[in-house]
């Protein structure tokens, strides 16, 4: 007879291979709370944990204006120019009227997110702007209700992502522009908006409904919070709120910019664990080294815009941003990697070229991302490393080469235990170890395979290092 949390366990694994682990409530493992829980937290973040990689999308309805007010250019990005251009509310709510995405596909975009290779999207429901791409009861502002395009664009989305086993998630700004209950905090502009006097339980309560909706209509797995930086937010309200939502979905997972715990841009929770969140978020930056224990994604750009902009055309490299989720995994984080849809529905046709090119990378080295741990190096300085345990327990290294060296010989700094394998991983062609001593050395191909990164596979015996 199978034992009861085995059972509960093949259920589960039933359940999720089916999709249905969201709708379940996962059993307490323990007497402590399902927030605090490491138990519960483990198991709650082992998919994320595992994801490395995931796609961001900032649409809303700056997109219309992309950049630009009454004929000038509005710096900054794109999804801030309410803010920027200090366009009054009710000038800025009649963008509804146009709001129109008739080239919207769903299937067409988590296509691509899927060839890309991202575990997970994160998606704006309501940016500060405060304009819902959700249907909900709590406010008229939304793509429904207030639009002629006049349908739910999460739902369909959800539904899209599920059926290739992306992860959805969703965005939410506690700050709000257009909310009654907040008001602009100076002359020239909204942010940090002031709370109207005696109207917070009311912004609260509106929070509360419009985020049991989202989890109800299109049940993310994320809450990615934002704007949590105005005085009248504390970390006391975040943690009323971390509560209220691990109460309606035990299995959700959510950021620390739900709370005040967060460092600034480097986006890290500070260190004393008072502070409410399950995972870090450094923005528009990759942490200098690993961070022992802590959970974190970095957020990014590929151009220097969230929301779309129709001048901006800097884009990163798929190079670049190929190495960013390597170097990312190398220290144990996720990449979140943005893209920023037209007001027709389209992800820009530059975006959509680097996620394929790195894809393309993906389809084949996929493996030394998905499911690895951060390198137990301290410098690997033609590249970087990640890894993983074997089955039989020996070590798996992967090398990401960055620098093909001179000298044809990969030098792995520190690495003590014996090497028993080294191949690469695209075509599995052997490598010669020159060296089982104190700096082991790989006998490399002349040329480099791969010029964005070719990655050494090296099985070591035992584990490397604490
Ligand atoms: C926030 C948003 O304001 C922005 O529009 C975008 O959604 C991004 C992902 O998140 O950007 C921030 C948040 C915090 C800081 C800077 C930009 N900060 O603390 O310096």
């Amino acid at each position: 007879m199978m034992n009861p949390r085995r059972l509960v366990l093949g259920v589960l694994v039933v359940a999720s291979v089916l999709g249905l682990a969201d709708s379940l409530v996962i059993a307490q493992c323990c007497s402590c709370s399902a927030a605090q829980c490491p138990t519960d937290r483990d198991a709650r973040m082992q998919w994320w944990r595992e994801a490395r990689f995931g796609m961001f999308i900032h649409w809303g309805l700056y997109a219309i204006p992309a950049g630009r007010w009454q004929g000038k250019a509005v710096p900054n990005i794109g999804e801030w120019i309410m803010d920027q251009a200090n366009i009054p509310v009710a000038e800025y709510e009649k963008l509804a009227e146009q709001f129109n995405p008739v080239k919207f596909n769903p299937d067409e975009w988590a296509e691509i997110a899927k060839s890309a290779g991202v575990k997970y999207i994160v998606i704006t429901s309501k940016h500060h702007d405060g304009f819902c791409l959700f249907g909900t009861k709590a406010t008229k502002y939304n793509v429904v209700d207030a639009t002629p395009y006049g349908k739910d664009l999460l739902k369909p989305l959800a539904e899209a992502c599920r059926k290739r086993g992306i992860r959805f998630c969703t965005y939410y700004s506690i700050m709000d522009w257009h909310h009654p209950a907040q008001e602009r905090g100076s002359d020239k502009h909204y942010n940090p908006t002031k709370i109207k006097p005696g109207r917070k339980a009311e912004y609260v309560a509106f929070m509360k409904q419009q985020l049991k909706e989202l989890l109800e209509g299109c049940n993310p797995d994320v809450l990615w919070f934002d704007g949590e930086w105005p005085d009248w937010w504390t970390e006391a309200d975040g943690k009323d709120l971390y509560a209220y939502l691990r109460g309606l979905k035990p299995s959700l997972i959510i950021n620390n910019r739900i709370g005040k715990g967060r460092k600034g841009m480097e986006g890290l929770s500070k260190d004393d664990q008072q502070y409410s969140g399950d995972f870090g978020t450094p923005e528009q930056q990759i942490p200098a080294t690993g961070l022992a224990g802590v959970d974190w994604e970095s957020c990014m750009t590929m151009n220097d815009t969230w929301g779309f902009k129709s001048d901006d055309h800097n884009w990163k490299s798929a190079e670049t941003l190929v190495r960013n989720v390597i170097d990312t995994a190398s220290k144990g984080g996720n990449y979140l990697l943005n893209v920023g849809p037209t007001a027709e529905g389209l992800i820009p046709e530059p975006s959509v070229e680097r996620l394929r090119a790195i894809g393309r990378w993906m389809a084949v080295n996929g493996e030394s991302i998905y499911g690895t741990q951060a390198s137990p190096f301290k410098a690997t300085p033609w590249g970087r490393c990640t890894r993983k345990t074997l089955p039989d327990g020996k070590t798996r290294l992967y090398l990401h080469v960055f620098q093909w060296p001179q000298n044809g010989e990969l030098a792995i700094p520190g690495l003590a235990n014996r090497i028993v394998d080294a191949f690469l991983l695209d075509g599995g062609k052997k490598l010669e170890v020159k060296s089982h001593h104190a700096e082991p050395r790989i006998a490399l191909p002349s040329t480099m395979p791969d010029k964005t990164a070719t990655v050494v596979v090296v099985d070591v015996e035992g584990t490397i290092g604490g």
